[in-house]
This record gives structure tokens, sequence and C-alpha cells, in this order.
């Protein structure tokens, strides 16, 4: 229970150079047999071996075969009568766990009957006493024992050598791992799993067995995470030179997990929701997020497994760049510049909406963090997606075939090591002698070291005596906890100049690298427009004050479509902005001025742009993204007036909403390629508008439809996005959709969760949401046990309702409590990341802040919590 710091490392005393498991599955207590070769680590100092483990119970120890003398410390077993020498020695430990009491679900753990495991970071010491820590790495051999009719399939990593029958209806099989690894990519799964199967041989020849296990009525829903497995690897060989190296390939879903999947060596597991998808009960969304992350993990197979992390400060060296390959994946699949800038725009979202809060609030930390009381705390977007934009900022500076020599340079030096987010910055810039990475590689590096989100200001200057413009970027980084002095950044800022006919009259990359510097253009006709940051070159904020008449421009004629989409945002958020500094106004006085709704029209009527990009840029800024730039926020505030302007915008729209429905709404036979997932989008943000235009006006023609359309529906995206209209506009034709909705999916629990989760973030009305969200945790569909159910409801309810959750009687917040403290006693990572829906109390306008922070300090307050809920709650008020 204390905190550890990066600067603490030390390399192990001992290494660990076998393992041999053997397993008695039983859920109530399961019997493990761990023989270990270790010997000690001739660059360390003598000392005892000490062995991590965490709810075992440990029966006997052996070395060579001997009894001998150990102490339980904590949670360490250490042994300090070892053999002298170098010599590896052989050590036996002998001990059983329980299974179906694991709610943690960390360790070995069940689930609808069947065993599963989840080793990173810290679950292997919860199956064996171990030296759990990822630069030990060993090579494993598992055999499984099990009941054969309860178990008739019983997988571990690597390959299968011997299986057979044992006594009492019970069979056995021994799987052994050609590779070494590190214990967190250890996995077993053991239960009545049905396989998909495909065979494919490799560029080299060699033939490889691919597997998808699900439980027997999921089988028709794994179709596209298997072609998802086969893009993958065949772009990962294709982009990056890297092949598949090993005979067999094998994913297993399961309903009950903590993340969202585990890249295990050959052995991935997976959350149904991130692998199961069926046209019928799976929207675009799922099927895009099941092709990214079946892609992810994947791709960990080399960048996590092959070279993986020396300590666990270094989760972004694996982290930062499989989601970089896994977004980079997406774009190449996704094809045309426009759907790759659509992939973009989405990636940039979530970073503005999740890592931006973040790196402003109490858990900020560095993308190679320097302390944590609780690792797995630091699974956050700072470390995935703020870690992924570094990696994108290196292929920015060397380029695209410079990255890619950088990876294999990587692999070169560090295949089958154990290394540091320094030793992967080195080789990228080794490779690339000469590039402005290699020059400015100390000063980049700050990009791991310090954290919180640097803003760049922009102020540009024209003399139209000379035909000069002159563009001045100032750079700054306010403190974070810890670090009240920032050093300047290297921000690279990809940037153009367009004049006002819509002529781009320069462009260039720009890295910046002083605190501010001047850029200047000659030679210029006119007054440009700069378009700065394109393609969001670098995780910052910009400032800049545009006119309007300057964002309509960028709005009509950037060359760059995410500066395009960025205008459209800029001009929405500034009245979203000038709204709610009307003291006064009521939301349903506020009235959006005609440029804009020109400039939206536009949009939506243009006879070039993609509908995927048009429902990107149709769709205001999101309320957690409006109150970032708010120094005091009323959420509720926030929430009625971006309500009042999509009313606006579908009353003024109307027409052009009729047209983009029925212009949009038939895609023949159901495929999830970035053309129909883009019109489908945009005739189900059409239908929103319409059914909210037409409560609005009293009018039952549309919500009628959207009823049809959603009895009618073929796929999943089409019935739910209508549903979500009905919902949404509070039209009372929803409630009836509600009710035939879960009855028609009442046996599919993905569905259910759509279910929960669509009413628990429906706008509120007068203070509607919280006693309907305390209804559906009383639903007899509702468990709080199952991760994906859970959520469903109280996460979405807590952090993705702003509406609805700061109420001014509090009532959000002591439900908050609860629930965290609820969790808490059974799924600690659970309730931690719920605990963080608080992080921004401090920005709350009184009283919401005062009763924000007394209910965090009633979490606090508990004796008992876990060191996950601890950490958060104790940041949160520090
Ligand atoms: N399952 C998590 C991921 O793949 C942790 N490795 O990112
Ligand atoms: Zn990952």
């Amino acid at each position: 229970n204390h905190v550890i710091y990066r600067a603490d490392y030390q390399a192990p005393a001992y290494w660990i150079e076998t393992v041999e498991l053997c397993f008695d599955l039983d859920p109530v207590k399961t019997r493990v047999l761990n023989r270990m070769k270790v010997r000690r680590n001739p660059e360390v100092a003598a000392q005892p071996l000490r062995l991590d483990g965490e709810e075992l119970n440990l029966a006997r120890v052996l070395v060579n075969g001997q009894g001998t003398s150990f102490k339980l410390d904590g949670n360490q077993l250490v042994l300090e009568n070892l053999p002298e020498g170098h010599e590896p020695f052989e050590l036996e430990i002998f001990t059983t766990c329980a299974p179906a009491k694991n709610t943690k679900l960390m360790g070995l753990y069940t689930s609808n009957d069947s065993f599963f495991t989840q080793c990173e970071a810290e679950g292997f010491r919860r199956i064996t006493y171990f030296l759990d820590r990822p630069d030990v790495m060993a090579s494993y051999t598992v055999t499984l024992r099990a009941d054969k009719k309860k178990y008739p399939v019983l997988l571990s990593n690597g390959n299968l050598v011997d299986q057979g029958e044992l006594e009492d209806g019970r069979h056995f099989a021994k799987w052994v791992d050609p590779h070494r690894k590190p214990s967190y990519l250890f996995a077993l799964v053991a239960g009545q799993l049905v396989a998909r199967e495909q065979r494919i041989t490799a560029r080299n020849g060699r033939e490889h067995l691919l597997q998808i296990f699900v439980r027997p009525g999921d089988l028709d829903k794994t179709e596209h995470a298997m072609n998802s497995l086969m893009a993958s690897i065949a772009w990962d060989e294709a982009r990056f030179g890297l092949p598949l190296d090993l005979e067999r390939f094998m994913i297993v879903a399961t309903s009950d997990f903590n993340m969202g999947a585990m890249e295990n060596k050959g052995l991935n597991i997976f959350n149904t929701k991130l692998l199961l998808a069926s046209q019928a009960t799976a929207t675009d969304m799922d099927f895009l997020n099941i092709e990214s992350v079946v892609g992810h993990e994947y791709f960990h197979n080399w960048t996590g497994n092959r070279i993986t992390c020396r300590d666990w400060f270094q989760l972004s060296l694996k982290e930062g760049l499989t989601v970089f390959r896994d977004q980079e994946f997406s774009m190449d699949l996704a094809g045309s510049p426009s759907a790759r800038a659509v992939k973009r725009i989405e990636d940039v979202r979530v970073l503005r909406t999740a890592q931006f809060p973040e790196d402003a609030g109490p858990m900020a930390h560095p993308v190679r963090p320097d302390q944590y009381l609780e690792i797995n705390n630091f699974y956050t977007v700072t470390i995935y997606e703020k870690g992924a934009e570094v990696v994108r900022m290196m292929q920015t500076l060397v380029g695209r075939e410079g990255f890619a020599a950088g990876m294999k340079l990587y692999f070169e030096r560090h295949d089958g090591q154990a290394v540091t987010c320094d030793d992967f910055a080195q080789a990228i810039a080794d490779a690339n002698p000469g590039s402005q990475l290699a020059a400015l590689l100390p000063q980049f590096k700050r990009w791991y070291s310090q954290a919180g989100t640097p803003r760049v200001k922009a102020s540009g200057h024209w003399d139209a005596a000379t035909g000069s413009y002159t563009l001045t970027l100032a750079q700054s980084c306010a403190p974070t906890p810890g670090q009240p002095d920032k050093d300047p950044f290297v921000i690279p800022v990809a940037l153009g100049l367009v004049g006002a006919d819509g002529q781009e009259t320069a462009s260039r990359l720009h890295v910046l690298t002083q605190a501010s510097e001047t850029l200047s253009f000659t030679g210029l006709a006119a007054e440009p427009v700069p378009s700065i940051l394109r393609g969001f070159s670098a995780p910052v904020i910009l400032d800049i004050e545009y006119t309007d008449a300057q964002l309509l421009a960028l709005l009509a004629h950037d060359s760059d479509p995410f500066n395009r989409w960025e205008a459209g945002q800029r001009l929405g958020l500034a009245r979203a902005l000038g709204f709610i500094a009307q003291e006064g106004l009521a939301p349903a006085a506020l009235q959006l001025d005609a440029p804009y709704v020109e400039a939206m029209r536009s949009v939506l009527r243009h006879p070039q742009l993609d509908a995927a990009f048009k429902d990107l840029a149709l769709t205001l800024p999101s309320e957690t993204y409006i109150a970032e730039q708010l120094p005091v926020v009323d959420p509720q505030r926030v929430h009625a007036v971006r309500e009042a302007m999509r009313l606006q915008l579908a009353l003024a729209l109307r027409e052009d909403w009729e047209w983009a429905y029925e212009a949009h709404k038939d895609n023949g036979a159901y495929q999830p390629d970035p053309v129909s997932v883009g019109r489908r989008a945009l005739a189900g943000l059409a239908l929103t508008h319409l059914c909210v235009a037409a409560v609005h006006q009293g009018d039952t023609v549309w919500p009628g439809k959207a009823l049809q359309r959603f009895k009618d529906a073929s796929n999943m995206t089409d019935r739910f996005n209508a549903l979500s209209a009905l919902v949404i506009s509070g039209h009372p034709l929803a409630a009836n959709a509600l009710q035939r909705f879960h009855a028609m999916f009442r046996h599919e629990p993905l569905v259910l969760d759509k279910w929960f989760a669509l009413q628990a973030g429906a706008p509120d009305r007068g203070g509607n949401i919280l006693p309907l969200v305390r209804q559906l945790v009383q639903h007899p569909d509702f468990s709080l046990r199952n991760p994906n159910r859970a959520r469903s409801v109280i996460t979405t309810y807590c952090n993705a309702n702003p509406g609805g959750f700061h109420r001014a009687d509090a009532a959000g917040y002591v439900f908050w409590s609860d629930k965290v403290i609820e969790l808490d006693a059974m799924n600690p990572q659970v309730a931690a990341r719920l605990a963080r829906a608080m992080d921004r109390w401090r920005k709350l306008a009184e009283p919401l802040r005062s009763a924000a922070r007394e209910a965090i300090a009633r979490v606090a307050a508990r004796p008992e919590l876990s060191n996950d809920v601890r950490e958060v709650v104790t940041r949160a008020l520090a």
C-alpha cells in the first residue's frame, strides 16, 4: 500500500528461466503446482528471493526437491536459504485459489461456468507465487486438468503438445509456448466453447491456424472478427514487415471482462462486446471497434509481446505504439482520403473529450508516469491515446518510410527484450540521422516526461503595403500535479494559408521548438486565412482568434478536411459559449444567426462532401468539450444551451434534414464499409433532428416514421438510430419502442447493454433521469457484477450524462458515491473507473462544487477502500 516510483527501478535479483504449471481446475478450489527453474542475477547483489502472491493458499515450497524455510511478508513469499552460486535451482510451489469467488476478474476466475484469466498488469500473482514483473521473461509449459464434460476445451499459450483422458471423467491438455514471455501474458481458458477456424498461408509459405472460441450460440457472430484478424495479419506484414510468429493464434470471448481485450501470447482474451457482431445485434460503431481492437491485440504480438516493457512506467511503450498502429490500420482499411480524415476526426474527438480533461485534472500524469499507487489506474487515455499521438508526431517528423525504418531498427536491437520508452525513441531517431527528430530528441522526449496539454497561441499580422503575412506561434503549458514549470515542447505544426478565393497560397510543416516563433510569408495578393494544426498534427490546444468570416472561409474551402471540420466546430462552439455567457438568456429564447445556419445548410447539402463527414460536421461539440472551455461550469446550463441549439438546427434546417434522411436511408444489403456507415450515420442524425423538431411543433409524422423505421429495420444500426431518435426527442412513442426492443433482444446481453445505456444517457427532462437510473439498477436484467452491464447504466449516467448527473439537489453525487463504494467491494478496477467521473469537480459552479467535494470525501472516508479507488479520490481531493 505504498507509492511506487519509476526512479526506484532495479533489475530483478533472480531470473526465472522456465515455468511448468499444472492446474487441477475446480471453481471452488483450483490446485496449482508451479515448478520453476530459477537462478540468481549475477549483476545484482545477493539478496533473498521475494515472490509476489495475492489471495493464495500456500501448501508447500520445495527447493531442489527438499523442504525449505520461508516466511510470508505481506503479499510476498520470502526465501532466504537458497543455494549459493549462479547455477539454476528448482523451486516448486503448491498453492490453491478460489476462481468462483474471484469477483475482481484479475487472475483466474469463472464466468458462465468457464475459466478465464486476466494477468495484466499484476494478476498472475493471484494464480501462483512469482516474480510478477514484466522484465522477468520465462518459457512456459502448462498442463490443464479438468472435468471433461464441463470443460471440454482446455487452452493455454503456445502449441498443444499432448492431451488425453484421466480417471473420474477428467481429461488433460498440455501446452508449450515456444516464446519466452513475462507473466502478464500468461493465459488459460477452460469451458464449453466452440471455434470458428481458418487456415492461412503467410507470404513466406508458413501455415497458421486461426481460431475464435465462443459459447455455442455465438458462432454466427464471429465472422467479422475473423475477417478483421486476417486483415490485421496481412496489414502488419505489408506495412511493417512483421509476420505472424505462431503456428496457432487463438482468440476467446468472455462476457465478464474488465477491459476491452487482452493480448496474451497466442491466446487473446476478448470482452464479447469487442468481438461478437452480426448485423442484427451490432451497430456500425461496434463493427469498427471490433476491427480496431482485434487489430490492436494482434499488433501487440510484436509491439508488446516480442518487445515488452521493462517496468509498468513504460506502459505507453507498448500501448501508445499499438494504438498508433491500430489507428493506422483502420485508416489504411478505410481507404479514401476522406474516410481517413473521418477516422482521424473521430480519434481526435476521443482525445479532446477524454484525454485533455485528464491532462487538466487531478489524475494528470506524463505519458511515462513517475509514480503510481495502483498501476491499474494508469491504463488511461494519456498512456494510450496521447501516447499514440507522440508516436504519430515521430512519424510526422521522420516521414512514413523513415518511421518504418525506425521500427525495423527497434526490432533488430530489442527483439526478445523488456525495454523503455527511451529505447524506442532512440531507435526511431537513430534510423533517421539528419531528421529533426534526431536533432531534437532530448527536447522531443519531454512529451514523455511532462504532463499537461500544451497550448499554442497563434496570432497573424497582415501588411497590405508589402503583401506580407507574419504568424506568431507561442507555446505554454499549465502546471500539473507535481510539475509546476514546463519546458517548451517540440510541436510539429502543419499549416497552410488559404486565400479569400479558397486558393491555397502556402503549405508547410513548421516544427515549433521555442516558447515563441514568428513565421513570415511574402508575395501575397490579399490577406490569407491561416489553417493551423492541419490533421491535428500535435496534441495541443490551439488558441486563435478567428472572425466568423475566416471560419466560414475555412469551412467552405480548406483543403485539409480535419481543419474544415474544425472550423465548423469552432463556429458552433463560439455560439454555445456566447449563449452560456449571456446571463438571463433563457435557452428557449436563443436564436442561431443566419450565417451559421446557412453554413450548416451548405455542408449538409454539399454535392461533394461524404455523408460521414457531414454527420461529424453537423454534430455540435459535446457537452464535455464545451465544459472544458469554461473556467467555471454549470453543466445544466451547458446542457440546456446545447439542446436549444440542436432544436434550432432541427427547425431551421427541417427540409434539409428531410432531404438528408430520404437521400441516405436506403443502403441495400448491410455492409459496414465507410460509405454505407457514413450514410447510415447521417440518416440517423437527420431522423433525430426531425423527431426533435416534431416534438417541439406537436407534429406526429416523423415520430411515427421513426417508430416504423425501428420496426422495419434490417440491421441494428438503423434500428437503434430510430429508437435513439425517439428517446432523445422525448416523444411518448419511445416507451413503446423501448419495451419492444427489450422483448426482441432479451436473450442478447450485448444488446441489452445498449438498451440500458440509451436510457441512462438520455437527455434529462426536469430531473427524470436519476429516478429512471434507480429503477434500471433494480431491473431483473441488471447486475453490478458484470462490468459491461454495470458500466452501461452507472458509468453512462455518471460520465456521459452531465445534464442528468449534476443535479442541484446533489442526488446524482450521492448515487455515485454509493455505487463506487458498493462496486469497490467486488471489483476495484471498475469502481476506480467510475470514481473518475468526478475528476473535474473543481470546475463546477457552486453549490455543485461543494456537494461534489462532500461526496468524494464520503468515499475517501471509508477505511476499507482498495488502492485503486483510494488513489483516485485522494488525488481528487489533494
Ligand atoms: N488489454 C489492454 C490492451 O490491449 C492491455 N494490454 O491495451
Ligand atoms: Zn493494448
